[in-house]
């Protein structure tokens, strides 16, 4: 049986967990009715604020701590508030977000709050650099901050060049590599700076290979990445786990430094009811947990997803599973 959603009284989707003060804080996305066309380029994604939930224990109410960013708050922003992170360090708090500029380009912002729960006030513009969505924070054990982000088609990751310096229009919509032995785009990574605001490195690439040691290719659509970038460390080890988009499964890889590179592992969710796929993985209160969101309570609209949250095991090898009880 799926798991119920977390909240029903708003569509929620992308859900970023992070343990803050004991407390279980959820960062998703704020789904809303459209009647706009669903097509590939992700206009249909229409969101304009974001909402924080918290929870003081797996099972306990879920507290919705209402509107703490709008897009109207945000000086660069024209459109679409798509998934979001947040993090904290130095005592505040700050949460990563995606949106689409003036121009129609996506760049990723930041906003600054003095609690977990917001409200966040957004920097006047974009990352410096930043370009495509879904940022993931990562704190890593010696306190250095990462992000990292990426998406295709509608995410724009293939009008990008490796640095992000060169953005091409005519590659926008459903457009990506493809043929023999054409290497798939990659997420990317750039290193924080020390007060959280920017970039301190150069955008890297970030190589996702396959058993063989070789780059997963463009074809290999059950493999590549597509979006919904995720990190986090287990027994010293760096997980690396991603949405394959237009196949729809959550994967995983694994590596011995947060820059990578990363080795296929396998899957942690099969396709869910609805397009997109999008998760977080946290440790709480000593288990482990995958949060993610489906279309199961809107009946299959695909721009009208719900958060859920299930327990993970990981096996002697490291390798993840969806536990069994739920
Ligand atoms: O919510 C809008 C987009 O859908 C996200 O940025 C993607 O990861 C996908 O879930």
């Amino acid at each position: 049986m799926s798991p119920q959603p977390l909240v029903t009284h708003i569509y929620t989707a992308d859900p970023s967990a992070h343990v803050f003060n004991n407390r279980l804080y959820i960062y998703p996305s704020h789904d809303r009715e459209t009647d706009i066309q669903f097509n590939d380029n992700g206009d249909q994604y229409d969101m304009n604020d974001y909402h924080v939930l918290s929870m003081d224990s797996a099972s306990g109410p879920v507290t919705d701590h209402g509107v703490v960013l709008t897009a109207a708050d945000v000086p660069w922003v024209s459109k679409q508030l798509w998934a979001p992170d947040a993090a904290t360090k130095n005592g505040k708090y700050y949460l990563y977000f995606p949106a689409r500029d003036k121009k129609g380009i996506f760049r990723m912002g930041v906003a600054v709050a003095d609690d977990p729960a917001g409200p966040f006030t957004a920097e006047k513009d974009y990352i410096p650099g930043s370009f495509s969505i879904d940022p993931a924070a990562f704190v890593d054990d010696d306190g250095q901050a990462y992000l990292y982000f990426g998406g295709i088609w509608g995410g724009q990751l293939q009008c990008w060049n490796e640095e992000g310096t060169v953005f091409d229009p005519a590659m926008q919509g459903a457009v990506e590599p493809k043929g023999d032995g054409v290497r798939a785009l990659v997420p990317r990574v750039a290193r924080l700076s020390e007060d959280m605001l920017r970039f301190d490195t150069e955008v890297k690439g970030l190589e996702i290979l396959g058993e063989d040691g070789e780059r997963i290719l463009a074809d290999d659509h059950e493999r590549r990445f597509f979006e919904a970038a995720w990190m986090h460390k287990y027994n010293g080890t760096y997980y690396f786990s991603y949405s394959t988009g237009d196949t729809h499964f959550l994967a995983y890889a694994t590596g011995e430094s947060p820059w990578g590179p990363f080795t296929y592992r396998g899957r942690i969710l099969e396709p869910v009811v609805g397009w997109t796929t999008h998760h977080s993985i946290a440790e709480f209160q000593g288990k482990w947990y995958l949060f993610y969101h489906d279309c199961e309570m809107s009946k299959g609209v695909s721009h009208l997803r719900s958060v859920k949250m299930r327990e993970i095991v990981y096996d002697d090898k490291g390798d993840m599973h969806l536990a069994e009880k739920q």
